[in-house]
């Protein structure tokens, strides 16, 4: 059986954690499964990240690579639509929800998050990007109710876990949330909430950080 590998703070993982549990696919989980640069780790995980899955004895890391292969695995439930141009939008707003505002926001995690210190020069150049990737956000952005529009498909399972952490960071670091100019976003967040999956991989969340919290 597939195996998950990861913890319940991850967004990574959680947006993989939701694509198995929307999709209804049978999986095992091992999320005590924290990133490392360690030689036994860096063997299951090149790049020393999670998540990633165990699959037929192999190993594979990426979360967007993994629901891909998800998609192609068991296309019963599918997260994509079905035409090419609708399909490749999905596409798109991951990728900007990702690489334009998650992947900018991150270089402040360790300044706002974890009590560490960020250069003045590197939050200059995370506002400037940041404004931008939202900007693109906000163009391609549908909410009709879906990210994408009136389906449900795997941009949904991605916002879901990058976008807050993209306003608590920016409000963090520069005293705004970025989203803000987007007043779509919080009712959307919360109504994806009351979706089964979503409401577990957010409780699981919640428990984790707690429990992080004590130690
Ligand atoms: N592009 C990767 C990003 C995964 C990622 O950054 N995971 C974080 C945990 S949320 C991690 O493992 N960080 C440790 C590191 O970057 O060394 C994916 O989509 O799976």
């Amino acid at each position: 059986m597939l195996k998950l590998c990861g913890f319940h703070i991850s967004n990574y993982h959680n947006k993989v954690r939701l694509a198995l549990l929307e999709k209804g696919v049978a999986f095992e989980e091992d999320s005590d499964c924290k990133p490392s640069q360690e030689e036994a780790f860096l063997a299951r995980s090149p790049l020393g990240k999670v998540p990633f899955i165990e699959v037929d004895g192999a190993l594979l890391t990426e979360s967007q690579v993994i629901c891909e292969y998800l998609e192609d695995a068991h296309p019963a439930k599918p997260l994509y639509p079905r035409d090419p141009l609708a399909r490749a939008q999905v596409r798109e707003l991951i990728q900007y929800i990702e690489l334009h505002m998650e992947l900018v926001a991150r270089r402040l995690y360790r300044e706002v998050f974890f009590g560490g210190k960020v250069s003045d020069e590197t939050k200059k150049q995370v506002e400037r990007d940041l404004a931008k990737g939202v900007r693109g956000f906000a163009t391609r952005a549908r909410f009709e109710p879906y990210v994408a529009g009136k389906e449900f498909t795997l941009a949904d399972c991605s916002a879901y876990v990058h976008l807050p952490l993209v306003s608590m960071a920016s409000k963090l670091a520069f005293g705004r949330d970025f989203l803000d100019d987007l007043p779509q976003v919080k009712p959307y967040i919360k109504m994806l909430g009351e979706r089964p999956a979503f409401a577990r991989v957010s409780e699981d969340r919640k428990a984790a950080q707690a429990a992080m919290a004590k130690k």
